[in-house]
């Protein structure tokens, strides 16, 4: 069976030759290896290979490493005592001279006027007399005098005491106008006879009636006449209140 086989293979392999005219022979059996060759020259460097583990920790003792960095804010803590006074601060700025400051000169130019109405009504009714920087009033009641010495006091006066003779008269216009005598604001002072303001200051002017004063230390206020003059009186009547502001 094997023999038609080769047989076949030979004659094909003939007949191939005869094709290409130069005929190969049989192939011979492999040769042995050859030995091993010199090194090759070094190849070029690899890339960068990954970070190596951490190492162990090293013994104690080693320096001490820089300062960690700051922790996170701690909660606020208690409110404090309360500090000492502060010394007293600059003055402030001069502020504008009235004149020129224009809404202040309104509101005074309206309070004027509102005064000067207040003032005409109480004049017109005869309750009020001015006399320079000074008024009298009156609220028409008829009373002691230790009572006229709170009642004025109490409106933030004094009692009326004339000064002069304009003062007087404004003092006396007020009690003609009612018609009632009225306590003046002079007392005696210890010595008999002799008088003097509230304050104990001595009067610099007087306007005594005729054969005034006369109590001989019995009549220690006194009062004004309807005719604008002065006579000492006791303290008990009931006199018409005036003031002086
Ligand atoms: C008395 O002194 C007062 C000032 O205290 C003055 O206003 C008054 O005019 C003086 N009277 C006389 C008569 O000079
Ligand atoms: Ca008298």
């Amino acid at each position: 069976m094997l023999l038609p086989q080769i047989l076949g293979a030979v004659v094909a392999f003939l007949v191939a030759c005869h094709a290409e005219e130069h005929c190969t022979g049989i192939p011979g059996i492999p040769g042995t290896p050859g030995t091993n060759g010199l090194p090759g020259r070094d190849g070029r460097d690899g890339m960068k290979g990954d970070p190596g583990p951490p190492g162990t920790q090293g013994p104690p003792g080693g320096m001490m490493g820089p300062p960690g960095r700051d922790g996170l804010p701690g909660l606020t803590g208690p409110k404090g005592d309360q500090g000492e006074k502060g010394e007293r601060g600059e003055p402030g700025q001069r502020g504008l001279p009235a004149s020129l400051d224009t809404e202040l000169e309104g509101i005074l130019s309206t309070l004027r006027h509102h005064i000067a109405a207040l003032e005409g009504v109480l004049a017109l009714e005869g309750t009020i007399t001015r006399v320079g920087e000074k008024m009298f009033a009156t609220n028409g009641k008829e009373v002691d005098f230790a009572t006229v010495l709170d009642v004025c006091e109490r409106a933030g006066g004094s009692v009326a005491a004339p000064r002069n003779e304009e003062e007087n008269n404004a003092i006396l216009s007020i009690v003609k106008r009612f018609n009632r005598h009225a306590y003046l604001g002079i007392k005696e002072s210890p010595i008999p006879g002799e008088f003097s303001y509230m304050d104990e200051t001595p009067l610099n002017y007087t306007k005594w009636n005729p054969s005034e004063p006369n109590g001989k230390g019995a009549e220690k206020c006194v009062e004004m006449y309807t005719d604008g003059g002065w006579n000492d009186k006791k303290c008990n009547y009931y006199r018409l209140t005036i003031c002086e502001f």
